[in-house]
């Protein structure tokens, strides 16, 4: 059966615009995943590391009948293929393509952790998805308006995102 999952994609280096564009094409390519939503494009201000370029974020909808430890090969393929490196951890990157939520699932193996293990601590990644998905109930029955509200609560006021217009 496909499950409805979310994934969030980031970059900081290079054209960002256009990186995020190029993962979601390959990403729309690939035969066992329909793209189904996309969230606006938004500019955020580095999380982790804040010493380092402002980063264009998104979150997009998808249907997939591939299991999740597949689903991740194959986002990490389109990673490396587009030029990223695994080097300094939440360091400078082309493109980050993180798994989010698979269905209901959750998820606890060594290479992947679902919901990932961020999600509720990243303003970045709830505001586009909450965008797409406002009626999202989360794995451990909370919904994306309240957990959105708590992360926002504990967030420091640096953690600064806007819509990017369309020119
Ligand atoms: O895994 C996400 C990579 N990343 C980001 C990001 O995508 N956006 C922002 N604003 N900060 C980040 N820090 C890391 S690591």
């Amino acid at each position: 059966m496909n499950k409805q999952t979310y994934l969030g994609l980031g970059s900081n280096m290079g054209d960002k615009q256009q990186n995020l564009a190029h993962a979601i094409e390959l990403i729309a390519q690939t035969e066992q995943i329909n793209v189904t939503r996309q969230s606006s494009i938004y500019i955020t201000a580095p999380w982790g590391k804040t010493d380092q370029d402002a980063f264009l974020n998104q979150v997009i909808e998808i249907e997939t009948e591939l299991m999740p430890l597949a689903l991740l090969h194959v986002l990490q393929k389109i990673e490396i293929k587009l030029g990223r490196l695994r080097n300094e951890k939440w360091g400078p990157r082309i493109i980050d393509v993180d798994i989010l939520l698979y269905g209901e699932e959750i998820i606890g193996l060594q290479e992947l952790t679902i919901p990932h293990p961020y999600l509720y601590a990243r303003l970045f990644v709830l505001i586009p998805l909450q965008e797409i998905a406002p009626q999202l109930i989360f794995p451990d029955g909370s919904g994306i308006g309240e957990v959105l509200a708590r992360t926002a609560q504990l967030e420091d006021a640096s953690q600064s995102i806007r819509k990017k217009e369309n020119p």
